[in-house]
């Protein structure tokens, strides 16, 4: 196996897999059971210093990569696909690749937090979220009148980020009517064969009934650790 990839099936995990099921890379998953508190390992720390997954392992390199938008990035250039080498098409892939891990993955995390998770419902904050998820989406539409892919013409990194980020736009009480660029890409993405495996692969690992007290506790009560 080339690349291990440290893994739990979210939005962030599937950036990954959706590349290397695009890219036909061999790797293995390494489940981190973030409700249980996995990405706290020393071992899984070594690796991503921020407790979060996903990260890989390139065993042919020897090279490991935390944050999602970087990993895309890492492939993209070992592999020389769904990244052009210059020019506009490159600059466009970055800029939506680096608007979704600072823009719409932040705040789609913050709303599903508001909206499906968290114990108190705290109305200014559900729908804070809510308008900034639905002004990054018409955001998305504008660029997609203009565009058949984020990056242009060509299917690329930034669709792979940027897509799994939009899939749970019903969970997240959002509504792609009035949108239909963006539905048109939405849809066009979420029927590639390799998108469907990618949100297949560990699939498993995922909690039936959700999230327990143990995994909250884990997840919503984090605070600084001094050493
Ligand atoms: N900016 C990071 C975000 C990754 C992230 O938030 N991962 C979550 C799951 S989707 C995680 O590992 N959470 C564990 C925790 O909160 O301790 C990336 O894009 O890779």
């Amino acid at each position: 196996m080339s690349i291990d990839l440290y893994y739990w099936p979210t939005p962030n995990g599937w950036k990954v897999t959706i590349f290397l099921e695009e890219a036909g890379l061999e790797y293995r998953i390494v489940p981190v059971n973030i409700g249980r508190g996995e990405q706290f390992s020393e071992t899984f720390l070594k690796l991503s210093p921020n407790n979060r997954m996903p990260a890989i392992v390139d065993h042919d390199s020897g090279v490991s990569v935390f944050e999602s938008g970087a990993i895309l990035m890492y492939l993209a250039e070992k592999t020389g696909r769904f990244l052009a080498p210059t020019g506009p098409a490159r600059v466009a892939a970055m800029e939506w690749l680096f608007w979704q891990v600072g823009g719409l993955g932040p705040m789609g995390g913050q709303l599903g937090h508001f909206r499906n998770y968290a114990e108190a419902r705290i109305d200014y904050a559900i729908e804070r979220y809510a308008n900034e998820y639905d002004r990054l989406i018409s955001v998305l539409q504008r660029r997609l009148s203009c565009a058949t892919y984020l990056a242009g013409d060509d299917y690329s990194i930034a669709d792979m980020a940027v897509w799994p980020w939009v899939q749970p736009h019903e969970r997240l009480g959002q509504s792609l009517d009035g949108y239909p660029a963006v539905q048109r890409w939405f849809e066009a993405v979420a029927a590639r064969p390799a998108v469907q495996r990618g949100l297949e692969a560990g699939s498993e690992l995922r909690h039936a009934g959700g999230l327990d007290d143990e995994a909250r506790r884990i997840l919503f009560g984090q605070k600084g650790r001094r050493s």
